[in-house]
């Protein structure tokens, strides 16, 4: 079993109510475990349009490989009506699951880079998991709650929202 680190978002249609339905699924998932959830963080898209963001991070003990971990979040995705524009990059969307790393995985592969290239440079995954996981450090040994002041101090704007467990 090796943790995993899940971002949720979504930007269309009842998106807190689909967080909690893909956390509930989360839950059910063979193989996996859930350990923590955050709540629900809304931000405005980032290199993006459309509506804000509700955003949250999962953190799984799973027993699966990575890219059948992927498969499993992909199913979940699509069970939520998720659709992929041709030709639109970062496309409004009911459901995004992102594998965002995995505990001592490192690979970069056409379907999935771990840990996720961006993970550092967005709040709306960074104070989530500052939420779940405090001491937390990111790969060059900054701890989240660091960056994530930092991000918001450049002017990404994230606000804590609605729990989405229980
Ligand atoms: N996801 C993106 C692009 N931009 N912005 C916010 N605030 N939240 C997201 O989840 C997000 C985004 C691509 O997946
Ligand atoms: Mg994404
Ligand atoms: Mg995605």
């Amino acid at each position: 079993m090796r943790d995993a680190l899940i971002g949720l978002g979504a930007n269309l249609g009842d998106a807190l109510g689909t967080l909690r339905a893909a956390v509930a699924e989360l839950q059910r998932l063979p193989g996996c475990r859930l350990l923590r959830v955050s709540s629900s963080w809304r931000s405005a898209p980032v290199d993006a349009g459309g509506p804000d963001y509700c955003n949250a991070v999962a953190l799984l003990s799973s027993a699966l490989r990575p890219l059948e971990l992927l498969d499993s979040l992909q199913r979940i995705e699509l069970a939520h009506g998720r659709v992929r524009p041709t030709g639109q990059r970062n496309a409004p969307r009911t459901l995004d699951l992102d594998l965002l790393w995995v505990d001592g995985v490192r690979v970069d592969e056409p379907r999935l880079t771990l840990p996720h290239p961006r993970l550092h440079l967005r709040a709306f995954v960074l104070a989530p998991l500052a939420e779940i996981a405090p001491h937390w450090r990111l790969d060059d040994g900054e701890p989240v709650t660091a960056a994530a002041r930092r991000l918001c101090a450049q002017g990404q704007r994230v606000s804590c929202g609605e729990p989405l467990l229980g």
